[in-house]
């Protein structure tokens, strides 16, 4: 089994704005200075930015003015230890992305739609990392006759070869998730946000970031999401969280719902030596609405140490036990080999 050290990044939604859909906030948002005070406290040394968590209001200020805004924010985090990880267009926010961005059925909200995104390209190469992600968030519908799947399919390919044509080191690694805000979503799955890259002008700079909820709400296993993109070679980010079943999108601590479904996530990453990538491991989890502003980081600070706890299940789990359990096809007992793992 390798060993290698993990490295651990954040975004600062992740620390949040302390409100849900249904209310006011509850807690004060907590502001960018002190994301960047709390990833160094918790160890994280990647920051993952929306482009205008990276560079606010970026909508009114000129290319150039984007790039001198976004080279003082790398030099802020190089002051701390601190690196960009990825950038994201943030277009489910803006007017113009109503309909969704790529996919919109207004050809002047495309087009915002990409040139946004070059911006973020500009904006990442600016703080010196060279992964966009595209989570497509309303690339979608909530209305599925207002879209054609064939034509949106062919559109979200121009975007990824426009993204890619802004520059040519820029690197594209695709979220998938099945819906929210979107009723169905077109690349609801690794198997599309893939079978998209391939379709690209160059498939070698396209690849993925697996949300362990997203998996979930697919019906489908993260673990086995993560193993279809690792034996690609295609896993360039992972958002740890956990989801409790179908519902709303919940963001919890990782392995919170399901501790097993955890593990194995962890099996998969240490199986394929994912550490060893240089790629990074970031939790998209978000504090509970109950939890008091003095400690509505814990939910990081969980998710790390489970995470960690894991890495340590993982290199102790009694593999020679196992293969022979396995080469007996005894699988029961495999079973009972694991949970009893797990329990300690
Ligand atoms: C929401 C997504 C979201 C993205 C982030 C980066 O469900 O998981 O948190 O990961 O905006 O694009
Ligand atoms: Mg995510």
């Amino acid at each position: 089994m390798p060993e290698s050290q993990y490295r651990f990044s954040v975004g600062p939604w992740n620390l949040g704005r302390g409100a849900d859909p249904f209310g006011p906030p509850v807690r004060p948002a907590v502001p960018f200075d002190d994301v960047l005070a709390v990833a160094v406290d918790l160890g994280f040394d990647g920051i993952q930015f929306h482009d205008d968590d990276a560079v606010p209001d970026l909508e009114d200020l000129s290319p150039a003015q984007i790039v001198a805004k976004a080279e003082a924010m790398r030099k802020k985090l190089a002051d701390m230890n601190l690196v960009a990880e990825f950038v994201a267009p943030r277009l489910w926010e803006h007017p113009h992305g109503i309909d969704g961005g790529y996919t919109s059925n207004d050809a002047a909200c495309r087009k915002w739609a990409i040139d946004r995104s070059k911006r973020a390209v500009d904006v990442a190469m600016a703080l010196g990392c060279d992964l966009i992600v595209l989570w497509p968030a309303r690339e979608g519908t909530g209305v599925r006759e207002s879209k054609c799947p064939v034509e949106a399919s062919r559109r979200l390919v121009d975007a990824v070869n426009a993204i890619l044509g802004a520059s040519p080191t820029v690197r594209i690694a695709i979220e998938p998730k099945p819906n929210e805000p979107v009723d169905t979503a077109f690349i609801p799955t690794i198997g599309h946000a893939l079978a998209l890259g391939a379709r690209s002008a160059d498939p070698a700079r396209v690849g993925v970031l697996i949300e362990s909820a997203h998996a979930i709400l697919a019906g489908l296993d993260p673990s086995d999401e993560m193993g279809f993109a690792l034996a690609a070679g295609k896993l360039w980010s992972v958002h740890l969280n956990d989801q409790n079943g179908l519902k709303y999108d919940q963001d919890k601590v990782f392995g919170a719902a399901n501790l097993r479904g955890a593990f194995d996530q962890v099996r998969v990453l240490e199986a394929a030596d994912y550490a060893a990538t240089g790629a990074f491991v970031g939790f998209d989890v978000k504090a509970q609405r109950t939890q008091k502003a003095e400690s509505a980081t814990a939910h990081l600070a969980t998710s790390q140490a489970v995470f960690l706890k894991l890495v340590e299940k993982v290199r102790t789990f009694p593999v020679n036990t196992a293969d022979e359990m396995i080469a007996q096809r005894d699988y029961e007992a495999l079973e009972r080999l694991v949970l009893e793992h797990l329990l300690g």
